[in-house]
């Protein structure tokens, strides 16, 4: 920050009273800056008045000189010649703004928009924006093209345990579980797509690291020759925004007292089968087939570590273990899961292009094909062998900024007890 006169306009986190001086901690929003602003009587006694009876919280408009010496430790010094109060506090301040004294989550959700006033937090949502501008950037220098797929929709693709029913005009709709469908279906005619979009799920359970309301960076790729494809696409970007925070973050990474590594490459790749041996061999009692739980996710997590890897594939899954839309290879499925360190970030594979094949596929999950038929309907037309991931960005957030619970990352998080605010 350079010396001369500036202009703050933000709000008070701070007060104390020294004598003829009044110290105001002071923030902006725009960045994670912090003003001291100083008011000396002796110098200024009209707005020395004006800042003794200012409080904590109050929205307020400082006009002053940043001078050429800095004596405070804490934020750039602003010797203040005015102070207008434009607003103020109505009620007692529902949280600490200048984060001295910390605030329990459930507060930090219930007050975000008061919450951001702390420079810890609005750290944490900047390296989230920055997370998806990087990912944004990777995807389009990859050749792939943002779109925008329908939320409201007339079928779901993730198992019909977890949909979210609307009143669409008298008829039934869901909320979009994952743009699946659409993104397949635009295979017929671009070659990569890529969203960043919400995932509503009715998912009955209440963990740290899911939400009802989630976001996820998504993509499809055509023309592609098998999963691996894909995963190459998928890791490329997983490096690319912990490279990009790490290069761009670092005023936001110190706030939060961290530092990011990107995890070693490339990242290791282990099969269903070996994943299952791992696990059995960790006292797991598991059927051949069955998914992993957070239990099985953690343990294997804990095992790849030990081996020196933070992230992790794990390909080949058994075909009913995964959706109908997932390309069959007998009892295994062309599919993958990216783990982090005991938890899934992402999950992909090559789908299924084959018109008849598909028709089957869905017979065998004892779904009604004739309720998918707007979409079986793209496969009739040239539909090329395509591929892609779903990444859960607020995950991917959390093992960046080291958050235990998902709830840190998301604004306004949508769980089975929160729908306000
Ligand atoms: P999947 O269901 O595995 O795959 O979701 C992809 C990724 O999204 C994140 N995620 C969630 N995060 C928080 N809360 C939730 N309730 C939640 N559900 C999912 C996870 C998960 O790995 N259509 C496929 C992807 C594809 O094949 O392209 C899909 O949705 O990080």
């Amino acid at each position: 920050m350079l010396a001369g006169s500036v202009e703050v306009r933000g709000w008070v986190n701070s007060v104390r009273r020294l004598g003829g001086i009044v110290f105001l901690e002071v923030i902006d929003g725009s960045d994670l800056q912090v003003y001291t602003v100083v008011i000396k009587r002796s110098e200024n006694p009209g707005a020395w008045e004006a800042a003794n009876r200012v409080r904590v919280g109050s929205a307020v408009v400082v006009k002053g000189e940043v001078p050429g010496v800095q004596v405070s430790r804490r934020g750039v010094e602003v010797r203040a010649e005015s102070l207008a109060v434009v607003s103020e506090p109505i009620d007692v301040m529902p949280l600490d703004p200048s984060g001295r004294t910390p605030a329990l989550l459930d507060n930090l959700i219930n007050h975000r928009y008061v919450a951001l006033r702390i420079p810890r937090q609005r750290a944490i949502f900047r390296v989230r924006a920055l997370v998806v501008k990087a990912a944004r950037e990777f995807l389009e220098r990859h050749g792939f093209l943002e779109v925008h797929t329908p939320k409201i929709c007339g079928a779901g693709a993730e198992g019909g345990a977890t949909l979210f029913r609307v009143d669409y005009f008298g008829r039934t709709a869901y909320l979009a579980q994952s743009p699946q469908l659409y993104k397949q279906m635009l295979m017929c005619g671009l070659a990569r797509v890529y969203e960043v979009t919400p995932y509503f799920r009715a998912e009955p359970f209440s963990t740290v690291r899911h939400l009802n309301e989630s976001w996820g960076v998504d993509a499809e790729m055509a023309f592609i020759e098998g999963p691996e494809d894909v995963m190459k696409v998928l890791e490329g970007l997983v490096l690319y925004v912990f490279e990009y925070v790490r290069s761009n973050a670092g005023k936001e990474l110190s706030e939060l007292g961290l530092e990011v590594r990107a995890p070693r490459s490339p990242f290791k790749r282990i099969t269903y089968d070996e994943a299952l041996e791992i696990l059995r061999g960790r006292g797991c009692k598991l059927e051949w087939g069955d998914d992993f739980g957070s239990d099985e996710e953690r343990l294997l997590g804990q095992a790849m570590v030990e081996e020196g890897y933070d992230a992790y594939f794990i390909t080949d899954y058994p075909w009913r273990a995964k959706p109908f839309y997932i390309m069959r290879e007998g009892q295994l499925s062309r599919s993958f899961d990216l783990d982090y360190r005991g938890m899934e970030l992402a999950s992909g594979g090559q789908r299924e292009h084959r018109y008849d094949e598909l028709v089957r596929s869905i017979r065998e999950k004892g779904l009604d094909p004739s309720e998918f038929a707007f979409y079986l309907e793209a496969f009739k037309y040239g539909m090329p062998p395509h591929g892609g991931f779903g990444l859960g960005l607020d995950r991917l957030v959390m093992v960046i900024t080291g958050a235990q619970n998902i709830r840190e990352v998301v604004l306004f998080p949508r769980d089975r007890q929160r729908l306000v605010p």
